[in-house]
């Protein structure tokens, strides 16, 4: 992919980079979306599986959804995409990896600053005293286990519509694209707020906004520059054109 000369020169000349993630950075590694023909949402209703009330309603039907999933991203590998994101955040002095994935890839590729805006499919709560589950073989369950503290349900630990994201992720995200002089908004339909308001926080204050997505969307007639194609193909290309900045080589 050829990139523009103005997008060649901020790359180059960046010093603080803040990067926004969605689902299309994992699809991939095989982990399906949520919009778009093969997404998640056209099988399961969101309703019916991604809030708390339909938790309370039925635990066990979301309980074995996230099982399902759980089980599926154990199944995967990280991509070129996520492989790509480590080595930027070795080149640049300031770097914030902000992902709206729950599906621990960044993680596991090795990106060390990183916030998870909804939370993290591997971690579960108990709803009643909070108590963090880790020990569970939660893969072999297939009804919601309850807590063996206090009995009560345990939950995914990820954020469900109509919640509010964790107080301190948002605002390290927030400060995040306020400081940047670079955005890149990687696999996201961006419809999903408070987290789609991001790449607007960090326009809005002068950096330079990038979009990368197979298709156009709601972002693209804002940002400066919208590269259409797979994430797993153009960010290797795009991290090459950032050279190595003093005290960040590895
Ligand atoms: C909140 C976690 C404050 C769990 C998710 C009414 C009542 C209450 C709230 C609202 C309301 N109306 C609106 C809202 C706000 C709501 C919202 O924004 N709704 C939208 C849909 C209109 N937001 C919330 O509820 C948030 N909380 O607002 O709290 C509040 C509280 C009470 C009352 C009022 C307000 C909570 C939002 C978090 C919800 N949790 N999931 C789980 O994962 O199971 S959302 C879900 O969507 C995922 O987390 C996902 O991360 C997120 C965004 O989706 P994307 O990642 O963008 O994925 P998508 O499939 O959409 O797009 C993939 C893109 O990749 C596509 O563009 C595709 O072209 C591209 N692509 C595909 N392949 C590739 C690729 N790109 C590059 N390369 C490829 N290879
Ligand atoms: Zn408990």
């Amino acid at each position: 992919m050829t990139f523009s000369d103005t997008l060649r020169a901020r790359l180059e000349t960046a010093q603080s980079v803040c990067v926004l993630t969605g689902a299309g950075i994992s699809a991939e590694s095989g982990v399906p979306t949520f919009r778009g023909e093969e997404g998640l949402w056209k099988k399961f209703r969101p309703e019916e599986l991604a809030n708390f009330h339909a938790f309370i309603r039925n635990p066990d039907l979301v309980w074995e959804w996230y099982a399902y999933r759980r089980k599926l991203i154990h199944e995967v590998k990280p991509n070129a995409g996520h492989y790509a994101l480590v080595e930027l955040e070795r080149r640049v002095k300031e770097f914030t990896l902000v992902t709206q994935n729950v599906d621990n890839l960044h993680r596991r590729a090795g990106s060390k600053s990183m916030v998870e805006l909804h939370g993290n499919i591997e971690r579960s709560y108990c709803i009643d005293c909070g108590a963090i589950v880790e020990e569970l073989d939660i893969d072999s369950l297939t009804k919601a286990p309850r807590c063996v503290h206090c009995g009560g349900l345990v939950r995914p630990d990820v954020v469900w519509f109509g919640e509010m994201l964790p107080r301190e992720a948002f605002s390290r995200a927030e400060q995040a694209a306020r400081h940047c002089d670079l955005f890149l908004c990687i696999g996201t339909s961006a419809v999903v707020y408070p987290a789609a308001s991001l790449p607007y926080t960090a326009f809005d204050q002068g950096a330079f906004v990038v979009e990368i997505n197979r298709e156009r969307t709601e972002l693209s007639t804002r940002a400066h520059e919208s590269l259409l194609g797979a994430a797993g193909e153009i960010l290797p290309q795009l991290v090459s054109c950032f050279s190595h900045q003093e005290g960040n080589t590895p």
